[in-house]
């Protein structure tokens, strides 16, 4: 029996296991993974292994929280997400398969995400309600409302995450997420999530927003909302625990932003060149040898360790074959002659 629409079970308002060494690690872990499946995505971008890159390195001490923070399975019971193509830290995080990532970038037909059909970084994982990404931005704010709706007839402590980029907020589909999510007496359960990293392709963020505070537009219509350090993973994880609480128990929306950086610039449309910008992964590393959380030999020893697994993965997607000329028609809307 579903949960009844009112009540939602106490457990909501302490989700998520608290700060520990343990989790610590775990983010720690999870953030490396990340950042080496990017980093190795890159170079298959340029030595012909693999097409157009677009990812999220930069974004770990943002996304590994929220992948460790999600109510993972299928249907309104669970969370759904509505991500973008700078999400892999939260899918890994989640438990996705480095291997996977790295098939749909080389566009195999074992890709499970788009059978080598989408670009990298557009996952469509049916079991954990992932719906599909988009290469088309910010239209997944308006996809997040329709599954908070069927969240909050159903009850439960289910929610829809949203996450996207700044620059996109200037679209109306964010404005969109904002109304749907709050009609009076109709509120749904989205936790609007924008990743601030001050670009979009190539326009500075200064040029389009007039407050680097983007949150503050959700407080137009009522909705909580909050900056966080994106590159500090304890203050995000925090952060996070508190907004879902939030979304989990009153069954409304609450708006997070992350200011984040954009360590290898937009895509392989910019290069995919490393920038001057604030490294998580490094500076969180630093942070837990200072603390004595980790030692240097165990940090590198968890590279080492990503890195011999990610080095086998690529060898085996290597040897994996590509799509068939008559796979295109497979998995469409509308099947071959059905327009006629
Ligand atoms: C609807 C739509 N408009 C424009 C584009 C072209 N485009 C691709 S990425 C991008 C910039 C997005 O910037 P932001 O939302 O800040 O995300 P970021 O890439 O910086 O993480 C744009 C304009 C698109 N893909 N879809």
């Amino acid at each position: 029996m579903a949960p009844s629409d009112d009540t939602a079970p106490a457990d909501a308002r302490t989700w998520g296991e608290p700060v520990t060494d343990a989790l610590k690690l775990r983010l720690h872990d999870a953030m490396v993974q990340a950042r080496l499946i990017e980093e190795t995505m890159i170079r298959m971008m340029r030595t012909g292994h693999g097409y157009f890159w677009i990812g999220g390195p930069g974004e770990e001490a943002w996304g590994v929280p929220l992948g460790l923070l999600v109510h993972k399975g299928t249907g309104p019971a669970h969370d759904f997400l509505h991500l973008h193509y700078r999400s892999s830290a939260i899918v890994l995080a989640m438990g996705a398969q480095p291997i996977d990532l790295l098939r749909q970038m080389r566009s195999t037909v074992t890709d499970p995400y788009s059978m080598g059909r989408n670009f990298v970084n557009h996952f469509a994982i049916r079991h954990w309600n992932i719906v599909p990404v988009t290469p088309t931005i910010e239209t997944q704010y308006v996809s997040a409302p329709g599954t908070a709706w069927v969240q909050r007839r159903f009850g439960g402590i289910g929610v829809s995450i949203v996450n996207g980029g700044d620059a996109g907020t200037a679209e109306g589909d964010f404005a969109s997420c904002l109304n749907w999510s709050t009609r009076p007496g109709q509120e749904l359960p989205v936790l609007i999530l924008i990743a601030q990293n001050n670009w979009g392709i190539s326009t500075p963020a200064h040029q389009v927003q007039s407050s680097a505070d983007l949150a503050q537009r959700a407080g137009g219509y009522g909705i909580p909302h909050r900056v966080v350090d994106g590159n500090d993973p304890i203050a995000t994880y925090e952060a996070l625990r508190e907004a879902l609480a939030w979304c989990r128990y009153e069954r409304k929306p609450f708006c997070l932003q992350g200011n984040v950086a954009r360590l290898y610039g937009h895509s392989s449309s910019s290069g995919a060149l490393r920038h001057e910008e604030p490294d998580c992964v490094a500076t969180f590393e630093a942070r837990l040898v200072r603390e004595s959380t980790l030692t240097e030999a165990t940090a590198r020893a968890v590279w080492d360790r990503w890195q011999t697994h990610i080095h086998a993965a690529l060898e085996q997607v290597k040897t994996e074959p590509m799509p068939e000329r008559e796979h295109v028609m497979l998995h469409v809307l509308a099947p071959a002659g059905s327009q006629n």
